[in-house]
């Protein structure tokens, strides 16, 4: 059990940074702020620091807008980790793990175990599950806004609280944040009802590169640069779009491809109930969970694609039924 010595490092800190991952999700952001706003209750010099931008959708929970850019190296009690697999994808911010004392806090099956102290579970739905712990543990008050931050984290890792991640201690901790102050249909308006013009536009546009492979159990998306600047889209926009091949009754395994640039595709996985994709994102240096993982490939749109439905299609004949 490593909480104890969390809690004790996290007590005897006075001055802690808060880092994440770039292109954040809402685990990343609603755990992350959840956490920055109880240990700020605490009185402790608390920072959140990430190299990217809140995406739109999460910027009404609180202090959203004291989330810092990454400037130079700074010399902190403790840096917590949260949500991230590998150092790397903290983009800038991975400087702060030179001689800093690193509390890693994550649920993903291929994390690295780059912390002091690491606290790794990959049976949690969400880390904000895991900072609701902590936050009990250390008898601080589970307030509204913290509420507001553990619930974005956990109706979004959970794909509202529709995937097998999802426990009923999930669904207790939900209930104990509603209890707290939160309103679920305000949430729900909030993160799924308030698509951007530009992000329909690019579902639009998604759909028309959709294909099948393997007896229509695998479709794939790719947008390359020119879709995705013609809907005006932000990098945000694309997060879910994955789920409109998934959510297809004969597709089993789900691709998104992503050119971030000439020569550079990122790539997204989603499975429903055998295929591990996360076995398949490793082999391409990336990583995740069994039914939701990802990597950033070299080439062009064309050939990653090939590359990656190829090794989909191979992993088709290890997967074992989980539901
Ligand atoms: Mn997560």
């Amino acid at each position: 059990m490593i909480y104890p010595k969390i809690i004790s490092r996290i007590k005897d800190s006075s001055s802690i940074a808060i880092l994440s991952h770039v292109a954040p999700d809402g685990d990343n952001i609603g755990s992350s702020l959840g956490l920055y706003n109880a240990l700020e209750r605490t009185g402790k010099n608390v920072r959140y620091i990430l190299d990217d931008e809140v995406p739109r959708l999460y910027r009404f929970l609180k202090n959203a807008d004291k989330v810092e850019r990454p400037g130079t190296w700074e010399a902190f009690d403790s840096v917590v980790v949260l949500d991230c697999g590998e150092p790397k994808l903290l983009g800038k911010c991975s400087q702060y793990l030179e001689n800093n004392f690193i509390i890693n806090i994550d649920h993903h099956i291929s994390n690295t175990a780059y912390g002091n102290l690491n606290m790794v579970d990959a049976n949690a739905a969400a880390v904000g599950e895991m900072v609701y712990q902590i936050i009990k543990i250390m008898g601080i008050p589970m307030d509204q806004d913290i509420s507001e931050c553990l619930y974005t984290s956990i109706v979004t890792d959970t794909g509202q609280f529709q995937y097998a991640n999802t426990t009923s201690v999930t669904h207790q901790i939900a209930g104990d944040l509603i209890n707290n102050g939160v309103s679920a249909p305000r949430m729900f308006e909030q993160i799924y009802q308030n698509n951007s013009k530009e992000k329909v536009l690019l579902m639009k546009l998604a759909l028309e590169t959709l294909e099948f492979y393997h007896e229509d159990k695998v479709a794939c998306i790719a947008m390359d640069r020119e879709k995705l600047d013609a809907a005006g889209a932000k990098p945000e926009d694309s997060d879910g779009l994955v789920n409109l091949a998934r959510d297809i009754e004969s597709v089993e395994a789900a691709v998104f491809l992503k050119e971030l640039e000439p020569g550079k595709v990122k790539v997204g996985f989603r499975s429903k109930r055998f295929v591990d994709v996360c076995r398949v994102a490793k082999q391409f240096g990336g990583g995740g969970h069994i039914r939701a993982a990802g990597c950033t490939v070299a080439g062009s749109v064309d050939e990653v694609k090939a590359m990656v439905i190829e090794a989909v299609i191979k992993e088709f004949q290890q997967g074992v039924d989980t539901i």
